[in-house]
């Protein structure tokens, strides 16, 4: 067994994150007191930063983390069984309602740490639930209310077995069929018709906007994709181009839907327009089910004639490093064909040595990008932005898809 180690003090609320804190009749929050716990293991690299700030821009109030040092997952509890009974300690002590993993734990674990810490009083969920909690908040649209229920219910979809086979409902012999299955087979029947329902309600959505967008290139206009990590700008630099008013940093996930809108600007004299496409932002290590149901969604992106990489060039290096991998992972996979230009935003939060090393550290990894310094909070430079869009879509220049980018070692 490896080195323990509690962590926290730090409960990042500094961070500028609109915390959506309720208040019961009496005037005490009702925001779920929560302890976040993790189990690093050396071929990983360590969640719970990440996920502390997403549980808070939800509404949990973190209370605890506790990281465990081992040199592999516990198979039954993820952590090893000593220091779930040092979590169940701190539960009772401190009033815990939620223990947040930032491992991801197969539904058996959830159950059985479940068990351990004190039934169902306590709520046990994983990094990816946590994530589609955050989701579930933020849908505002029909398309991502959907996709958000369907990706629920295929990740949960083996759950049901699992918990009845738990609670020694389920017969547990091969081929012998006990009278828990009956319940169980009615549970996969209908999670089965509702998943085939969700499915079709969304590919008529998907339908539909496709036409939408026939319908924009028939036109003659050219697409331009923002993407990036959550958070690191492209709606700022979508409502500021659009004048929109879209939702911006309240934290991960901010933006789920996609938002599309025509541009008309002036380059030198010439007149020329373009479609811009704001949408989901990236995740590093997203759960392939969760990728699956946002696959539309990203598709905007695969589309694109042109795609913004946004990169949130003021953080610590070793962030942008992660993130950047992390962005050019997810680009590989769905629109490695389209060029890029890399937009370094926040300059506005960067001194000189830090933009710079900021800069070299992009362009070690992504050899051979066109980039752009850039503030989408104050305007700064955006029209350096909108002209390496214009060479591009005018075809002056032609730009390195994402595909013909080697990935470089870390800082
Ligand atoms: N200082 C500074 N803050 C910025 C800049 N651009 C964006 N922000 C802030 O960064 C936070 C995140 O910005 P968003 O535009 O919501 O980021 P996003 O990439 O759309 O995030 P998701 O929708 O979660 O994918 C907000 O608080 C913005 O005000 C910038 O250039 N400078
Ligand atoms: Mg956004």
């Amino acid at each position: 067994m490896g080195e323990r180690q509690r962590v926290r003090g730090n409960l990042h609320g500094a961070r500028g994150l609109q915390i959506s804190a309720s208040y019961d009749s009496s005037g005490k929050s009702s925001r779920m007191r929560t302890l976040v716990a993790e189990c690093k293991i050396p071929t990983a690299p360590s969640r719970y930063e990440e996920v502390e700030t997403m549980a808070e821009s939800i509404g949990y109030e973190v209370i605890d983390t506790i990281v465990q040092h081992r040199k592999s997952l516990h198979h039954t509890y993820c952590v090893g069984p000593g220091k779930l009974e040092e979590i169940k300690m701190l539960v009772v002590e401190n009033d815990i309602e939620a223990v947040v993993f930032a491992n991801t734990l197969p539904s058996a674990q959830v159950f059985k740490i479940q068990r351990v810490l004190g039934g169902t009083d306590i709520k046990v969920i994983d990094r990816n639930l946590l994530i589609l909690e955050v989701f579930d908040k933020r849908a505002m649209t029909k398309e991502a209310k959907l996709q958000i229920a369907l990706a629920k219910l295929r990740y949960t979809f083996s759950w049901g077995r699992e918990f009845l086979r738990l609670e020694g409902i389920l017969g547990g012999q091969v081929g012998w069929s006990g009278p828990g299955d009956y319940p169980y087979h009615d549970y996969e029947r209908t999670a089965k018709k509702r998943i085939a329902n969700m499915e079709k309600e969304l590919r008529d959505v998907y339908s539909k906007k496709s036409l939408l967008r026939d319908h924009r290139r028939e036109r003659g206009f050219p697409i331009v994709a923002l993407a990036g990590y959550t958070q690191s700008g492209k709606t700022t630099f979508f409502n500021r181009m659009s004048a929109e008013h879209k939702d911006t940093g309240l934290g991960p996930f901010t933006t789920l839907s996609t938002f599309a809108r025509r541009i008309d600007q002036n380059n030198g004299g010439d007149n020329f327009s373009f479609i811009l496409i704001d949408s989901i932002g990236f995740i590093e290590d997203m759960h392939p089910t969760i990728l699956k149901a946002f696959n539309t969604t990203l598709g905007e992106i695969s589309n694109a004639d042109l795609i913004l990489l946004f990169v949130d060039v003021s953080e610590d290096l070793e962030s942008v490093f992660r993130k950047l991998t992390a962005s050019k992972e997810i680009l590989e996979k769905i629109a490695a064909k389209v060029p890029l230009v890399i937009c370094a935003n926040k300059t506005d939060l960067c001194n000189d040595s830090r933009l710079k090393e900021g800069k070299k550290l992009i362009s070690r990894t992504f050899e051979g990008v066109t980039l752009v310094e850039v503030s989408a909070l104050k305007g700064n430079n955006t029209e350096e932005v909108v002209r390496q869009a214009y060479n591009h879509l005018n075809g002056s220049v032609s730009l390195a898809p994402s595909s013909s980018l080697e990935l470089h070692s870390s800082p």
